[in-house]
């Protein structure tokens, strides 16, 4: 199938994971140094100090973008780079970098997709309370307006936060992410309650300061369900499980999404949540629920489900799957369903901003055979044509990862890449998954045929 003519193909890295020297040339500390510093937080001690070496590396890896036919880069800025203690100060030379990124991109005809928080935050923040303070929604606020100040007349695309339901729920309910905190979940509500109201005080800085017509989102994940027959209840069974709250955590699709776009908490949240919900200001929700552009998500991996007379719906545990490195499941039916049920629940256009998989890469003979991924991406992205055939306004696709990078939690030790890191010499090798998707892109469909051949005739 042919994807839309002006579907946008990408691919997706952020600043801690890739850039290196958090500190240098006067930036400032984020919390994820300081989870670096946390014995036993970080799989072998690893750290973001060096990662890819992107900051000075990234001619070099705009090169390879564009020899891949990437036509748009989806990158984060890194807060405490620019703005050493978060507000204040602004370090210039940590501006400078990312005008030069842009540059280099715009250079190749490459569209800088921008995210302005992917988990970097200011430590100096997290010590006046980071989220938990409702001035942080200020904070946020005044950093996006200096951005948008400095970028804005070259850069168009802007994403606010990059799955607050990871970086609320691991970062501040389990633990397992910077800045590394298991409070109550009172405490957990009302940092997402924040997070939120930055979101909205973004959109409306990106829109007051803009110097070019900016298109905006943010980049929600949450926790897919899909039918696992063609039955209708089964359908129906997937879609209200899709959009239900059961648990008290914030990893699920309605808890940001809904009042980011419909303006409201999701009632069934609200009601189970009762006893710890977050203070609300008169003129809160209207403040977070700014008109956006499209609805960004980054997708992996869902569970499939059936209908049940006396529980509404089952999960079906399938025996056999595929696993990748992070031990996700393969289920490339996520790319059809989880996009129509947004869709449906939202009427926003659809960017998948991250879908990729980790897998055990090395370099044999200077090629890295990543059959697997290859094949990984073909599924998944037959799934999200789908969708578009079926009439969802899917406009883009950026995949995880440009490179191998800092996987969090997980240190080196999941390889997301197309383009393998060698971490002791910084030496890139673009993968056969780097070969074979720079041949999607350039037919703008996904090419049949078995995926290592095709990748080799390619290289
Ligand atoms: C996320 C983050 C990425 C991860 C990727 C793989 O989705 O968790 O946005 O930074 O590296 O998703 O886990």
């Amino acid at each position: 199938m042919k994807f839309p003519k002006d579907f946008v193909w990408g691919a997706a890295t952020s600043s801690y994971q890739v850039e290196g020297a958090p500190c240098a040339e006067g930036g400032g500390q984020s919390v994820w140094d300081m989870m670096g510093r946390h014995a036993g937080k970080i799989v072998g001690g690893d750290t973001g100090r060096v990662a890819c070496d992107h900051f000075h590396r990234y001619r070099e890896d705009v090169d390879l973008m564009s020899d891949i036919g990437l036509q748009a880069y989806r990158f984060s800025i890194s807060w405490p780079r620019v703005l050493p203690a978060g507000v204040g100060n602004i370090n210039q030379q940590g501006l400078d970098f990312y005008s030069k990124l842009v540059d280099a991109l715009l250079e190749k005809n490459i569209t800088p997709w921008l995210t302005l928080f992917h988990w970097d935050f200011p430590y100096q923040l997290y010590c006046r309370g980071g989220w938990l303070n409702r001035d942080s929604a200020d904070w946020f606020a005044d950093y996006t307006a200096l951005i948008v100040d400095r970028l804005s007349d070259r850069v168009s695309h802007w994403s606010t936060l990059n799955e607050p339901q990871v970086y609320i729920g691991q970062g501040h309910q389990q633990g397992t992410h910077a800045p590394g905190l298991e409070m109550g979940f009172a405490e957990v509500l009302r940092a997402a309650h924040h997070s939120l109201l930055a979101h909205g005080k973004a959109v409306q800085a990106i829109r007051a300061g803009a110097k070019k017509d900016p298109f905006i989102s943010a980049s929600n994940t949450g926790n897919f369900f899909m039918p696992d027959t063609d039955l209708e209840a089964d359908i129906e069974a997937a879609r209200s499980r899709n959009f239900a709250i059961l648990e008290k955590n914030v990893f699920n699709n309605t808890w940001f999404s809904d009042p980011m776009v419909l303006g409201q908490y999701p009632e069934d949240g609200v009601e189970l949540f009762a006893n710890d919900m977050p203070d609300i200001s008169a003129g809160d929700l209207e403040t977070i629920c700014q008109p956006l552009d499209y609805f960004g998500t980054n997708i992996y991996w869902g569970s499939y489900v059936r209908a049940n007379d006396e529980t509404g719906f089952e999960i079906v545990e399938k025996e056999g799957l595929a696993y990748t490195d992070m031990g996700w499941p393969v289920t490339p039916e996520v790319m059809y369903w989880a996009p129509k049920f947004y869709n449906e629940r939202y009427h926003l256009p659809l960017v998948v901003t991250e879908n990729g998989m980790a897998n055990s890469d090395y370099v044999h003979d200077g090629v890295v055979d990543d059959e697997a991924r290859i094949e990984f991406h073909r599924r998944y992205l037959a799934e999200y044509g789908r969708a578009i055939e079926d009439g969802v306004p899917c406009i883009g696709y950026a995949l995880w990862s440009l490179m191998d990078n800092f996987e969090w939690a997980e240190g080196y030790s999941k390889r997301f890449g197309i383009i393998h890191v060698d971490y002791e010499t910084q030496q890139r090798t673009l993968k056969n998954s780097a070969y074979w998707y720079s041949h999607v892109i350039a037919a703008n469909e996904i090419p049949s045929g078995r995926p290592r051949m095709l990748a080799k005739a390619i290289a």
